[in-house]
């Protein structure tokens, strides 16, 4: 290999490399952090639909159930305060920082409907546990619709 296709590959790898480092370095920390607690969300509802249906085999489904559930809810209090300025950025839209009172129903919303989900999943109240889990559903899907960038889920 001469000195100058040599050179050419190098220049080329340090400069892929580099792109890639600023691809990554383009989230900042409060929207990495925004998006591990909404993926931490998904976790813990995809967890309680999986137990709640039936899907898994289990010993002690009842305490998956309430785990699940419990976890949902607490991540999902903490969904109106991951937005302050300087947090823009990944898949929330900017209409997000110009429609906030919005933001904050759907944050209240999503809030009230896992505690319920919790709530019915400790009572062991399947029919009530069926309501919560659409009331979730939908209040997640009211938010995405408005204020999350196109996704595949
Ligand atoms: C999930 C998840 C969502 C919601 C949504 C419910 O588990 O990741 O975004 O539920 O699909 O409508």
């Amino acid at each position: 290999m001469n000195h100058k296709l040599l050179a050419t590959l190098v220049a080329t790898a340090l400069l892929l490399s580099a792109q890639g480092l600023m691809a990554d370095d383009e989230l900042s920390d409060a929207a990495k952090y925004r998006s591990q607690v909404m993926n931490t969300m998904s976790s813990s509802f995809g967890g309680f639909i999986s137990v709640f249906l039936g899907k898994v085999d289990l010993q002690a489904s009842e305490a998956h159930i309430i785990a699940n559930s419990k976890a949902l809810a607490a991540s999902a209090s903490l969904v109106a305060d991951l937005v302050h300025a300087g947090s823009e950025g990944g898949d929330a839209l900017p209409a997000i920082w110009e429609e906030m009172d919005t933001y904050q129903e759907y944050a209240n919303d999503v809030k009230d409907a896992t505690a319920k989900l919790a709530a019915a999943a400790e009572a062991n109240d399947r029919a009530a546990m069926g309501a919560a889990f659409k009331a979730v559903g939908k209040s997640c899907k009211t938010c995405h619709d408005d204020f999350r960038a196109e996704h595949e889920h």
